[in-house]
């Protein structure tokens, strides 16, 4: 068992076709290879500005061209933002992952967050991000604050992609993803599954992530949020074996990535949610809401993870902590 990045594309088709518990089964003996068993890790997100955004993504509460009724809201202060941060610590959080709905960050607003990444990295939290396309030169900045991850997701295939965003490509999508990488920051990036996809998109948008030179470190699988008023808010529900079956086949391709059981998760039973991270699931965004929708209660999520006996996985650097 080795870390591969020469899948093909049939490979991952096979592997979505197993028998649904051969696929688990496969899963898990990758898993218990190379990640802590009953450990899951902690992320909490803060939307840092909200709406407004320039961008047409079908699924996005936060584009300006669809009415969602959502409040707008300017890029928060650095003291709001690191009080946030603090709270999210004194919660359990091990990461904190701040979005902003930009296609790409204006010198000025890139400034402010900066100031914000310096403010949670000194609370010995890891710090992630997620502003849209940024430049080489962004990139490095970013990382010379102290930003540990930066979030870009592909979504989807290349070729649903089209389908779902026009106003910009998968070409500019894997541009930052190559300017975040060489700048030497840890990659975040997956997908969203339920948007109306053919199953060859996922094999697709899975193939491509496990294909990269490096595979990202933390893979968000996302079921899409249907909300009211973006253009996928009719789409029809997934399959929730479907969903597991993403999981389990990110788990197979990407060993050593932590894949996130991300948005979504209010719509699923605990038991769907127990299957996830059998199927190899081992983080989560952990607090009320996510960006814009809402998300379980730190109370369930508590009572989950004390059921099935899942702890939460510690800060790598305890020294940082
Ligand atoms: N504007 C930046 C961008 O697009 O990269 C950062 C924020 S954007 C909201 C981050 C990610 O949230 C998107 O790439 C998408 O995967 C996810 N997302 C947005 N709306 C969603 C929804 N309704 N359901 C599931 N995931 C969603
Ligand atoms: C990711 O893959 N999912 C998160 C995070 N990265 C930024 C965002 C989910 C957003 C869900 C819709 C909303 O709350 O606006
Ligand atoms: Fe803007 Fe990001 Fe939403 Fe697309 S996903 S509309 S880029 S906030």
């Amino acid at each position: 068992m080795k870390v591969r990045n020469d899948w093909t594309l049939a490979e991952v088709e096979a592997l979505f076709a197993l028998p649904f518990m051969d696929l688990m089964f496969a899963a898990q003996q990758v898993h218990r290879r190379f990640q802590v068993p009953n450990s899951v890790q902690i992320s909490t997100l803060l939307s840092i500005k909200t709406g407004a955004c320039p961008e047409d993504c079908a699924y996005c509460p936060q584009s300006v061209r669809y009415d969602t009724g959502l409040k707008v809201e300017e890029l928060m202060e650095v003291d709001a933002v690191a009080a946030r941060a603090r709270a999210a610590k004194q919660s359990g959080a091990t990461r904190f992952c701040m979005g902003a709905a930009y296609r790409s960050p204006k010198p000025n607003d890139l400034r402010k967050v900066i100031a914000m990444i310096r403010e949670v990295k000194a609370l010995g939290l890891e710090t992630c991000a997620t502003l849209g396309m940024v430049s080489a030169a962004q990139a490095v900045e970013l990382k010379a604050a102290g930003l540990d991850y930066y979030n870009h997701n592909l979504d989807t295939s290349a070729a649903y992609y089209e389908k779902i965003i026009s106003t910009r490509t998968y070409q500019d999508r894997l541009g930052t993803l190559r300017a975040v990488r060489e700048a030497g920051m840890n990659v975040c990036c997956g997908g969203i599954v339920g948007m109306g996809e053919q199953p060859r998109d996922r094999a697709e948008l899975l193939h491509t992530l496990a294909t990269l030179a490096e595979h990202p470190e933390s893979v968000p699988i996302n079921q899409l949020v249907r909300v009211a008023g973006t253009p996928l808010a009719d789409s029809a529900a997934l399959d929730p074996f479907d969903f597991v079956r993403t999981i389990a086949v990110a788990r197979i391709l990407m060993p050593r990535a932590h894949v996130r059981l991300s948005a979504g998760r209010n719509d699923m039973s605990d038991e769907l949610q127990a299957l996830s991270f059998m199927a190899g699931a081992n983080s989560i965004f952990y607090g009320e809401k996510l960006l814009t929708t809402g998300n379980p209660d730190t109370e369930h999520d508590q009572r989950l993870f004390q059921r099935l006996k899942i702890a939460a996985e510690p800060l790598k650097n305890a020294a940082a902590a």
